[in-house]
């Protein structure tokens, strides 16, 4: 009962909190900005898988070399984790990551210059992708 009453009290913190922390972060600069270490205002997958292997490594907290539904969280759904997951091990590898990094990507560019722009990024594939390298 006593536990309860905490746990609500700590949850109705989050919500007040929230949208105060959170405001920074969306007037924050474009994901481009973030990432486009060429500065030429686009996102190539060089660009990409390094920020994708940095969330990869962040992710990975016990140090197994994979991440599990629990370590991605909301990043990846329940569907595009099995696709991503060939082998069916209920893990990602640091290459299966990437290769869905890769996949997002390539359905995100849709006129396959190879490098992803601002309206890209919008699409629903450019949002699925960002959530994985950030
Ligand atoms: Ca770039
Ligand atoms: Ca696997
Ligand atoms: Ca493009």
């Amino acid at each position: 009962m006593g536990s309860k009453l905490v746990a609500l009290a700590i949850g109705a913190g989050f919500c007040l909190a929230s949208p105060i922390v959170a405001q920074p972060a969306f007037a924050a600069p474009s994901p481009i900005k973030t990432f486009d270490t060429d500065n030429d205002g686009t996102l190539d997958l060089a660009e990409v898988n390094k920020g994708a292997g940095a969330v990869f490594d962040k992710l990975e907290k016990d140090n197994d070399g994979t991440v599990d539904r629990k370590e991605v969280g909301a990043r990846i759904g329940k569907k595009e984790f099995a696709a991503a997951d060939p082998d069916n091990d209920k893990t990602l590898t640091k290459d299966e990551y990437l290769a869905l990094v890769a996949k997002l990507f390539k359905a995100a560019d849709t006129d396959d210059e190879g490098t992803l722009d601002a309206k890209e990024l919008k699409s629903k594939a450019g949002q699925a992708l960002l959530k994985l390298i950030r």
